[in-house]
């Protein structure tokens, strides 16, 4: 088993309902167990200012799916969500990025492996450090110090 981590996003139909389900979701994957998952937390979207502001949150699982077939299934709940792929950066129902599979670096055309937003979104950062304070993130250091080279963007912790 791989232990990988899982960034959650939404800002549209109810973030938190569909946030809360998605974690539900993510248990459900077949040879995957829900390990723990982070508080929620509120920030101003990242890009196009004109949406609503986002709840996003971190899941760490243990899987035995390897990643691009991890991937598929995350995909298929996006999907299940009724996630419409349409505009680059604009709102959604909810997102799912494989921010971390265990200390693999993986560069292929569908899968890049640490997530390559992850060293600049404070909304990720943020969740992850709080579940796992002392992380080193392959290629990019520790979390902590990550994290904190974010902290002039705001986000807020709410439940
Ligand atoms: N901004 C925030 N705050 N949270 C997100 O999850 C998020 N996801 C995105 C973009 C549009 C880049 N902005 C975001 O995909």
């Amino acid at each position: 088993m791989i232990t990988a981590y899982i960034g959650i996003g939404s800002n549209l139909d109810q973030p938190e309902r569909q946030i809360l389900q998605a974690m539900d979701e993510l248990a459900a994957i077949s040879e995957t167990r829900l390990n723990r998952v982070s508080s929620l937390y509120a920030s101003a979207p990242m890009g196009p200012k004109e949406q609503p502001d986002y709840l996003n949150a971190v899941a760490e699982i243990s899987t035995g799916l390897a990643p691009l077939v991890l991937l598929d299934e995350l995909q298929r709940i996006e999907d299940d969500h009724g996630r419409i792929r349409e505009r680059h950066w604009g709102p959604r129902t909810l997102d799912l990025d494989l921010l971390l599979y265990g200390e693999q670096v993986i560069r292929e055309q569908r899968l890049t492996v640490p997530h390559p937003g992850i060293s600049r979104r404070a909304f990720v950062l943020q969740p992850l450090e709080e579940i796992v304070p002392r992380l080193q993130v392959p290629e990019l250091g520790a979390i902590r110090e990550l994290s904190a080279a974010c902290k002039d963007q705001q986000v807020r912790k709410i439940k």
